[in-house]
């Protein structure tokens, strides 16, 4: 069967890389970028794209038609920290999209759908350390209580209508290709950036906040991993727990100053996103992810500051 991939939220930090990995996979012309914004590229000399806001169902459901996807990755998504600031859009967007897509993909009788949960449908009173996959999960940002009421869904589309949803609790992803969008983790970006044109960073999050973290090379190998799993050996319809590796920014500097010694790390006080950080996990158990399809990072911190530091210098 020749796959048909749409991917929503084409243009974001995830989607400029996972569509570049899948039409390496499925060919260019298999897979359609769809984003409310034109992307950086040449649409002309690149794979097919289309202007899609994921909230408006009419046009949404012409894309369907048109292109009768095997295969949806609803990337579009507001974050932890730009949700906080819009609430109501934040939910409007992260659910009732994802509910457009889940409908669509039924009428459409879309082979399988994937949909990114986060760490933040954990919380204050969820366990902090080797979180585990079930627990107490009680959310406090809007990103958190729409994802992790989007896992939801997508379990009972699972079990009511069948649909083959697969998902994956995102921890912060690092990535120097595309820029981050409006997320709590957003620091470990930033501090690779200013690290090498300023030789200083002034962190929004203080010196012990231990967070999960991911080079986005593992994070893109995992969802396609995931995506190309036996649907029998899937046994959590809701979202994997994801494990990379786990820092604070002290950490994170002390790496980056292997390679820019004079680098000089300070911290900003006052910060809502230093917050949202306290409430979420400091490392993941994901051993479900591990035993069901395989699940194991390659980068560690140092694999990764190389790699980030690297491409970053290329790139300017
Ligand atoms: C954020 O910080 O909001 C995201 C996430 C962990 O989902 N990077």
């Amino acid at each position: 069967m020749i796959e048909k991939i749409l991917v929503l939220g084409s243009n974001g930090q995830i989607g400029t890389e996972l569509v570049t990995a899948l039409r390496n996979t499925y060919g260019e012309n298999n897979v359609v970028a769809c984003d409310i914004r034109r992307p950086d590229y040449d649409i002309k000399n690149s794979g097919p794209f289309e202007f899609v806001n994921v909230l408006e169902k009419d046009i949404l459901n012409n894309i369907f038609q048109k292109y009768k996807p095997t295969q949806v990755y609803l990337l579009a998504a507001l974050l932890s920290a730009t949700g906080e600031q819009n609430p109501k859009l934040a939910w409007d967007l992260n659910m009732n999209g994802l509910l457009n897509i889940l409908d669509l993909a039924i009428t459409y009788k879309t082979a399988k759908v994937y949909w990114p949960s986060s760490i933040a449908v954990f919380g204050p009173n969820s366990p902090k350390v080797n979180t585990p996959q079930y627990c107490v999960m009680d959310p406090n940002t809007v990103y958190g209580i729409s994802k992790l009421a989007g896992e939801r869904w997508c379990e009972y589309y699972n079990q009511k209508f069948g649909l083959d949803v697969r998902s994956i609790r995102y921890p912060g992803l690092i990535s120097w290709k595309a820029a981050p969008g409006g997320g709590t983790t957003d620091y470990a970006i930033h501090i690779f950036h200013d690290a090498l044109t300023k030789g200083s960073y002034a962190s929004f999050l203080n010196a012990e906040t231990e967070l999960p973290m991911m080079y986005m090379d593992d994070a893109i190998r995992g969802t396609i991993q995931l995506m190309d799993a036996e649907s029998s050996k899937i046994s959590i319809r809701s979202s994997y727990n994801f494990g990379g590796v786990s820092f604070t920014p002290e950490v994170l500097a002390t790496e980056i100053k292997k390679h820019i010694p004079d680098f000089n790390l300070t911290y900003k006080d006052n910060d809502p996103r230093q917050e949202i950080a306290n409430s979420w996990p400091r490392s993941i158990d994901d051993s479900f992810a591990q035993q069901d399809w395989g699940w194991k990072p390659e980068f560690d911190l140092s694999k990764m500051t190389v790699d980030m530091l690297k491409n970053l210098q290329n790139k300017s």
